[in-house]
């Protein structure tokens, strides 16, 4: 254990060497990227001692291949991890440095959209905590996740520039770029009896890899996330041999590159079908495998066994040309038949869905797909031919079902066949969307390919949405059950020995109140507007989308306040209803939805004739770090998706570890909570998935008669269009009209009444303060089934077929 005068000495040398100045000289800048400096030197100990370890090692290792990795801040995480917390705030504050200051300059890496890039970054979170060798590969993004402003109530986008200040924590790799080829053609050639395929006329990238440590919980391991930068190479760059005219042609291509590894997308759950976009995809992938190859050959001569060292995991269908790529890295590089390819191939690649949604389901023209990656195409286009040929041996004749399994069809790659046919395992992430899996989405391949399909219910890193987020929390628990529930989080159970304990649970209690305190005087230094923390804090946080409904939200928002405004003495809790969340930027009604909340909001928040009983806030630019002040703040979690639609969810996840008690649908991994904690201490309602699901069969239900039939419901909807809500009269008849000219596609309207009753039953239950304390300890004792450390042991086991590693300690 290092002293904090030790500590010091090492900040100051570090800041000297750095900076040139003396330390009185200092801004915080510079003090930021001094304690960045002092915690990677401690890091890179053990970074060098863990790839070590993992060089001389014969056992398999894992690559975790996304589009997205959602990190957020990873200083104070660090920190933790590094057990230096302590003695670096106790050593800065003596030298008149806030840690807390400095660290609030760091900006959230956010190389992501949603769900799928935080659970990515929870995976390497686990990975490391668990001694695995494992490790991610993505893009560098030059621009994360847009910034959310909200002007006037609607939703504006600003480029989130996180690199402006450089990045304390990533190593440019620049001699272990590796080049990218697009474009060209590809001539046969028979060389000695064998055809060769020679890809001629292409556009080089050079991708260029930064590297950043991911280390593990109070272990020695620092495993590697590797993200890709798209650079020119300078032969293709080279302004003398350009003249005047070519000159502007060369900057054009040198910018051509480089977007490629400009900007993230900003869609989740829905297809993004642009050309830039699927060379992200080719992009990364071909790096990642080219030096997951190379990194092989250093080792061992012939790659037969590569399947057996090294498994590759493609998180949804955005990487899914690692099947092509490693195919012809085999074939046309290491000179491998087809057969012996197609084995390592399949063997190597695993594969995640994380979503229904056909809008999200990708599918690639076959021209755009030709054009841009010529030699790929015929790869997929010959497994597409041998597939089909084994189809039609196993459904003669059956053009119908064959075609709907082709991975070319109807003009298109579809990229969720190739991933199927091309992959060892397919898992959903909760037991809910696997079985929608096999039985609607992918039933043809489950029928095909039973073996191949298993569950993996999503989980999250306690370390950050516990240790990290709710300090005290933390504390409480660790003096409680001790430490170990850091180390294996099914410990958490133990608290369930204190749901009677009165003392525990005033603690419980005062840690919610001082949390909500805490996010109250945020809010009132942010926005001016002054919340009651008594009132119980009812929070979704989440992408803005139609089918997460937080519209149906808004409209029980609207009905508590007309009951309010005709009874003024309605015997409610005071209430704070709290949003956060990005709309993509072209999605209309996701837009027209934050217009919506922050149109009712204006209303609710000035009318005094409520008195103050409800409050209804939303909280601009939704991200890691708000995360962590919301999720242990909230008493109620809004999951109240259509059911069958979220896959899993994992924010559901961060509410019930910081004991907040769910308001949800049977949804995803809603219906694991339930089972966890007992119906007791959850609120369930609505539809569940199968009769949703019988609804669409038969064609929907009547919007229309509803809406006649039920009177508070048909003022709330009236509502949105007839003057009631300070803007124009066609603001919000998108909206309306969805609902009952469209036929309420997501069952808003539907389940509006089970809803309202779902939170007159939290109003009930939050009167009893003793029952509602006991809730939320359940709540926490029972999320240590959702931590990210059992659902990653689970993908070590059952698909990677990896084991730990103990690093030694590098002195
Ligand atoms: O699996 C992570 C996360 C789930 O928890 C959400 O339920 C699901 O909506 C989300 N899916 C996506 C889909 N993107 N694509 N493709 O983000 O994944």
């Amino acid at each position: 254990m290092i002293t904090k005068e030790y500590f010091k000495k090492l900040y100051l040398d570090k800041f000297q060497s750095m900076h040139g100045k003396e330390i009185a000289e200092a801004t915080p800048m510079d003090q930021y990227l001094t304690l960045g400096a002092v915690i990677r030197d401690f890091i890179s100990r053990k970074w060098i001692a863990s790839n070590n370890a993992y060089a001389k090692m014969d056992d398999k290792e894992t690559y975790y291949f996304s589009l997205e990795f959602l990190l957020g801040k990873l200083m104070d995480a660090n920190l933790l991890k590094l057990h230096l917390k302590e003695i670096c705030a106790e050593a800065l504050t003596e030298l008149g440095i806030q840690l807390d200051q400095i660290e609030a300059l760091e900006p959230d890496a956010g190389l992501g959209n949603g769900g799928l890039g935080r659970l990515a970054a929870c995976f390497l979170d686990s990975l490391a905590a668990l001694q695995l060798p494992g490790h991610g590969c993505g893009i560098r993004y030059k621009y994360g996740f847009f910034e959310q402003k909200i002007v006037d109530g609607y939703q504006v986008e600003l480029p989130d520039n996180w690199l402006k200040y450089g990045n304390v924590w990533e190593i440019r790799k620049a001699d272990k770029a590796v080049e990218v080829r697009f474009g060209g053609n590809v001539r046969l050639d028979r060389v000695d009896g064998r055809t060769l395929f020679i890809h001629e006329n292409f556009d080089p990238v050079l991708a260029v890899p930064y590297d950043t440590p991911i280390v593990g919980y109070r272990n020695n391991t620092v495993n590697t996330l590797r993200l890709w930068s798209a650079e020119t190479t300078m032969k293709d760059f080279d302004f003398s041999t350009f003249n005047r005219g070519d000159y502007l042609n060369a900057v054009k291509y040198k910018y051509e590159v480089e977007s490629i590894s400009q900007v993230l997308y900003p869609d989740d759950n829905h297809l993004e079908g642009r050309v830039l976009r699927l060379k992200q995809q080719y992009f990364f992938v071909s790096a990642g495998i080219q030096s997951i190859v190379r990194r092989y050959k250093k080792r061992h001569i012939h790659l037969r066994d590569f399947h057996k060292k090294v498994a590759i995991h493609i998180n949804d269908t955005h990487p899914v040309l690692a099947i092509p790529e490693l195919m012809r890295i085999l074939i046309d590089e290491e000179e491998m038949g087809w057969d012996e390819a197609w084995e390592i191939t399949t063997g190597t690649i695993s594969y995640t869905n994380h979503t229904i949604l056909p809008e999200a389901l990708e599918k690639w023209p076959i021209d755009i797909f030709q054009t841009l990656l010529p030699r790929i195409y015929m790869i997929v286009h010959e497994i597409n031919e041998r597939f089909c040929r084994q189809l039609w041996e196993k459904y003669p004749g059956d053009w119908n079902k064959i075609r709907s399994m082709a991975i070319l069809s109807d003009g298109y790659v579809h990229m969720a066949h190739l991933a199927a046919v091309g992959s060892n395992s397919i898992n959903g992430v909760a037991k809910i969307h696997t079985e929608i899996l096999k039985s609607q989405v992918m039933s043809n391949f489950y029928d095909s390919y039973p073996h191949k399909f298993n569950n993996k219910t999503n989980g999250i890193t306690p370390r950050r949405w516990l240790l990290k987020s709710n300090p005290q929390l933390s504390r409480l628990i660790s003096d409680t059950i001790g430490p170990d529930w850091l180390y294996d989080s099914r410990k958490l159970q133990l608290l369930v020995d204190y749901v009677r304990d009165s003392a525990f649970q005033d603690r419980i209690h005062g840690i919610k109140q001082h949390n909500k305190a805490l996010l109250t005087a945020f809010i009132k230094d942010k926005y001016q507007i002054s919340i009651d923390p008594d009132s119980i804090f009812d929070i979704q946080v989440k992408r803005i989308h139609a089918y997460k409904r937080q519209i149906l939200n808004v409209l029980h928002i609207m009905d508590l306040y007309n009951r309010l405004l005709e009874n003024p003495n309605l015997e409610i809790h005071p209430r704070t209803f709290i949003f956060g969340g990005k709309a993509a930027p072209s999605y209309y009604m996701a837009k027209q939805t934050i217009k919506l909340i922050n149109t009712v909001a204006a209303v609710i928040n000035q009318d005094t004739r409520i008195h103050g009983k409800l409050k209804v806030i939303f909280l601009e630019n939704y991200n890691v770090s708000l995360g962590e002040k919301i999720f242990p703040a909230a008493d109620v979690s809004e999951q109240i998706s259509t059911a069958s639609k979220e896959a899993s969810g994992t924010g559901n996840m961060k509410f019930m570890m910081n004991g907040a008690i769910t308001i949800g649908t049977l949804d995803g991994a809603n219906i694991e909570i339930k089972e966890e904690v007992g119906e007791d201490n959850i609120v369930i309602f609505g539809l569940t998935a199968d009769q949703v699901l019988k609804y669409y069969q038969e064609g929907g239900y009547n919007a229309w008669d509803l809406y006649h039939e039920d009177g508070r419901l048909k003022m709330v909807l009236d509502q949105l269009i007839n003057g009631f809500l300070p803007v124009g009269p066609d603001e919000f008849r998108g909206i309306y009209e969805g609902f009952l000219y469209h036929n309420d596609e997501y069952f808003v309207l539907k389940d509006f009444s089970s809803y309202v009753e779902a939170h007159n039953k939290i109003n009930r239950l939050y009167q009893d303060k003793e029952k509602w304390v006991q809730m939320s300890i359940h709540n926490i004792a029972h999320s240590g089934k959702f931590s990210s450390d059992k659902t990653i042991s689970e993908y070590a086991r059952d698909i990677w077929n990896i084991h730990p590693v103990p690093i030694p300690n590098n002195p």
